[in-house]
């Protein structure tokens, strides 16, 4: 490696929770055993190109405030390879496993697609020479189907067909890039798929259209021979108004629809559960319920702000919650916890970078460490079984497994008597049985 883009900063190392280095790890420590499973392997950590590399820190009153040394200011190429560099430089001092971009945050759109198209590879080239210096792997690979003029009205769901087809080859060039540097999964967020006005929108035709690529992608996926697991990541708005992929139940429900259930898991994402209305946890419990949670999008929203803030999770509550869900499962098989998070605007200086992967980084390792200790307590499970335990005697299985009927359940409650009274929630106690722990 010929320049150094963070000198000064040597590899993250685990101080241990007594460090007081703002630079050293406090629970991170990748090789150490949770439930006979690193950490590393448990938490599968993902940098994102766009927030941390290619975001200049703007908001919609004011310009780019990140101080970037590296950029020389141009949409170039060479700008672009140098910025890979970099980034490979700033993945492996954090020492995270994997990494995950949209094709224009690594490299320009040129003046046509097959430009576009050259940029890429000519970037790619030296991704993949990073990844196979460094080790660092690609988590996911995704097209930008929203910032480009043409797709103001919607990608796959434009009402004009040429636009869809553009959009249509912007994804089977990034499907072939990831494919080819081993990317272990391929991403749809559905950036402007949806509408802002009702009045000039045909719902059903943009739905069926937007069936149709993601049918279009997983043929192609065969035909490339690529074994990648594919994501959806529902958002309910921003920038539409609404977005189709609107939470997690409305996904399945697409996907369920149009028999797309077998090639798609969930990409879930903490500030667009919120800003569906929707804690984290509720929307992981959906998705696990259906076998259907693929990987998380580890961020979060400020209860102050209305939007997608994108902030680095910091809440040990709210990592507590997802490694719960993810241990229920079973832990990752493709996924990870890929951090779709930007600094601040304030927070502008290359070494916040590192500040605030480390807390995030923290955050969710101590999230893993509780959450494993809540489960092999067995409290919080046992309550809940035992608060629907009456479901598992006579009447409650016949109800479960349809033997019985409303006139059957009728003539039992009569012979019975009127139910009898229910245990208290305990909500309260629960709260305070989590705090143990925390
Ligand atoms: C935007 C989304 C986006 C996806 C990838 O809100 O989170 O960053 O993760 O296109
Ligand atoms: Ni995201
Ligand atoms: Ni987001």
């Amino acid at each position: 490696m010929s320049q150094e883009f963070f000198p000064g900063i040597s590899k993250i190392a685990f101080g241990g929770p007594k460090s007081r280095n703002p630079l050293e790890f406090k629970h991170y420590n990748d090789d150490e055993l949770v439930g006979g499973k690193t950490m590393r392997d448990h938490l599968r950590f993902s940098v994102v190109y766009w927030h941390t590399f290619s975001n200049p820190l703007g908001d919609p009153f004011g310009a780019g405030t990140a101080v970037r040394p590296w950029e020389d200011g141009t949409n170039s190429v060479a700008n672009a390879q140098r910025r890979a560099r970099m980034a490979f430089e700033f993945i492996s001092k954090l020492g995270a496993p994997y990494y995950a971009f949209h094709d224009r945050d690594v490299s320009p759109e040129g003046k046509n697609l097959t430009e576009s198209h050259k940029n890429f590879d000519e970037v790619a080239k030296v991704l993949k020479e990073e990844q196979q210096r460094t080790g660092i792997k690609l988590l996911w690979g995704t097209a930008n189907l929203f910032t480009h003029p043409r797709y103001n009205q919607g990608a796959s769901t434009s009402p004009n067909v040429e636009v869809f087809a553009m959009a249509a080859s912007q994804v089977k060039k990034a499907m072939e890039v990831t494919h080819d540097l081993g990317g272990e999964g391929y991403t749809f967020w559905g950036g402007r798929e949806g509408y802002q006005t009702m009045l000039n929108t045909n719902m059903k035709r943009e739905l069926d259209h937007l069936a149709r690529f993601l049918h279009m992608a997983v043929d192609y996926k065969k035909a490339i021979g690529f074994t990648g697991q594919f994501y959806i990541e529902p958002k309910p708005k921003e920038p539409t108004k609404h977005q189709y992929d609107s939470d997690a139940a409305a996904c399945l429900n697409f996907l369920r629809t149009y028999d797309l259930m077998d090639h798609f898991k969930l990409n879930l994402e903490t500030n667009h559960a919120t800003l569906a209305g929707h804690e984290m946890l509720h929307e992981l419990t959906v998705a696990v319920d259906s076998g259907a949670l693929g990987s998380i999008d580890a961020n979060t929203g400020d209860p102050m702000l209305g939007w997608d803030t994108d902030q680095f999770p910091t809440d040990i509550y709210l990592t507590t919650h997802c490694m719960r869900k993810i241990l229920e499962m079973g832990g990752f098989t493709t996924g990870g916890v890929n951090f779709d998070a930007k600094v601040r605007r304030e927070s502008f200086e290359p070494i916040d970078l590192f500040y605030s992967h480390i807390g995030g980084m923290d955050a969710f390792a101590r999230g893993l460490k509780i959450a494993h200790a809540i489960q092999t307590d067995g409290r919080l499970a046992d309550f809940v079984s035992a608060r629907y335990s009456s479901w598992d005697g006579e009447l409650g299985q016949q109800i479960e497994s349809g033997q019985a009927g409303f006139a059957d359940i009728e003539k039992l409650m009569i012979a019975k008597g009127d139910s009898a009274p229910i245990g208290s929630g305990r909500q309260e106690m629960l709260e305070n049985l989590i705090n143990e722990f925390i």
